[in-house]
């Protein structure tokens, strides 16, 4: 018998894959997790039925989310990771020699056993001795956030279910409050092709909150649309200023990507 999975777009578009066997299927506290194997993909991990990612295309999502503001960062040994419980930021965050301390918050601890069952190629990271993985929600944790960072990577699911709360004015006020100077903060922003009103809403919240904004799209032919958005923001000018260099064995992001990346018309208009 042929399987199949949809992920459906706003009722009126979807990705289908044919998968080859259904690895995994649970409940958390928070949303349903499932595992599916393909030929097309890999392994595809699936939070209450939207992808989050697979072995084939995440290398070009956690590139983009992670880099850019590892290396324009004055400061990259506090980092803080949102969500993420695969390990593939953490997995990018960790190629800088610099980094001392990478806090992972994620709310979802069954989201992490669970890709530490089948996806070590990610999670493995979340071995290393700078790691530190806290099962809290975030607005709860930056509340009376003590410490201050100088990165954080908001590797969040979509705007729906446990994320819902990460996409409002007050959330990125007090984030803000985390970040040392000089610091940079990515953000996974959806797709600017299915989640228009979305997208325009977080850039404008953004706006108020910090001076310099730069965004970035990569294709994830696996997320609605195959385009997806990342934002960069920071008090200072983040316009391509290295200050390290990128790790060498990267696959999707080079200094040229960085540097020179310039954002398509359509969405500079849905930004502006
Ligand atoms: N529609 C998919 C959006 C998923 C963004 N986060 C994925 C987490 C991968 N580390």
């Amino acid at each position: 018998m042929e399987l199949w999975f949809t992920e459906k777009y706003n009722d009126v578009a979807g990705l289908t894959i044919r998968v080859s066997s259904h690895l995994h299927h649970s409940k958390s506290n928070f949303q349903e997790i499932d595992v599916f194997d393909s030929q097309g993909f890999g392994r595809i991990l699936v939070l209450d039925g939207l992808i989050m990612l697979t072995e084939r295309d995440e290398f070009i999502y956690h590139e983009t989310l992670v880099h850019p503001a590892m290396v324009m960062a004055d400061r990259v040994e506090k980092v803080l990771v949102v969500g993420g419980g695969d390990g593939g930021s953490t997995r990018e965050v960790l190629k800088y020699s610099d980094v001392e301390k990478i806090t992972v918050v994620e709310i979802d601890r069954e989201v992490i056993e669970v890709c530490r069952k089948f996806f070590p190629s990610l999670s493995d990271s979340f071995s290393s001795e700078k790691v530190q993985i806290i099962n809290r929600d975030i607005t709860d944790y930056i509340k009376n956030c003590s410490e201050k960072y100088d990165v954080i990577i908001l590797d969040t699911s979509d705007p729906v279910g446990p994320a819902k709360s990460l996409y409002t004015e007050d959330f990125y006020r007090k984030l803000n409050n985390c970040l040392d100077k000089g610091g940079t903060i990515s953000i996974q922003s959806e797709s600017p092709w299915w989640q228009e009103t979305m997208v325009k809403q977080l850039s404008s919240f953004l706006k108020k909150f910090f001076p310099h904004t730069k965004y970035y799209t990569a294709p994830v032919l696996s997320y609605p649309g195959g385009l997806w958005l990342f934002s960069l923001v920071s008090e200072r000018e983040v316009n391509g200023n290295f200050n390290r260099e990128l790790p060498e064995e990267l696959k999707f992001v080079d200094a040229d990507f960085i540097k020179n990346y310039s954002l398509p018309p359509f969405i500079r208009d849905l930004l502006a």
